[in-house]
């Protein structure tokens, strides 16, 4: 079925970044997420600086989108790689600092188990750098537990508007 035909799907999006100007390379990656095909921006969260969390190097500067898509989850996961591969993400191991990373946090009420895309997120309920920003813009997606068993990982919410 071609895009255009398809109906939307509410989709969430983890935006982060710990290597270069990382809040520029975060809102490059917003206007190129809004200007996908068949997608258009519904919310984007505050900035939140965040420790690296089984990661390296500078803090994280960390965020959540929401966009409505006609895109399929594997078409959209294909898109979000293309963005990281832009802002010249490299991937020399699992979890390296990162200029760029891009996941599919939640497709609808979709439940994928592939190889290369597993929704919701495996590990999104254990980050506080995900559900804080999630809940921000989409309270009824995160359970007040699920922010309690987090609550110990070093956040802050950056004021203002950012993208
Ligand atoms: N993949 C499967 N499911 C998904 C999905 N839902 N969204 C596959 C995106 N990708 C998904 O990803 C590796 C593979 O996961 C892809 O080929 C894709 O097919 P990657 O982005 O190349 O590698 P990665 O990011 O190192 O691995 P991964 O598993 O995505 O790591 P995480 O879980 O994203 O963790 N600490 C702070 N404070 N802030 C952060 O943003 N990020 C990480 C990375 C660790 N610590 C962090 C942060
Ligand atoms: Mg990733």
């Amino acid at each position: 079925m071609a895009g255009a035909e398809r109906p939307e799907v509410l989709a969430y999006l983890a935006l982060g970044a710990n290597l270069g100007d990382a809040q520029a390379t975060l809102r490059a990656a917003t206007v190129s997420i809004a200007a996908l095909p068949a997608t258009r921006l519904v919310a984007a969260s505050s900035l939140y600086r965040t420790a690296p969390l089984e990661s390296t190097g500078p803090d994280y500067l960390n965020a959540v989108m929401a966009v409505a898509t006609r895109l399929n989850a594997p078409e959209l996961l294909e898109c979000l790689q293309q963005i990281e591969n832009l802002a010249g993400r490299e991937r020399p191991y699992r979890n390296a600092p990162r200029t760029l990373d891009l996941d599919l946090l939640l497709y609808g009420h979709a439940s994928i188990d592939s190889p290369a895309l597993q929704v919701p997120h495996p590990r999104m309920f254990e980050r506080a750098f995900v559900l804080l920003p999630l809940a921000e813009i989409a309270p009824d997606q995160v359970r007040a537990e699920q922010l309690g068993a987090v609550a110990g990982q070093v956040i802050e919410r950056l004021a203002g508007p950012w993208c």
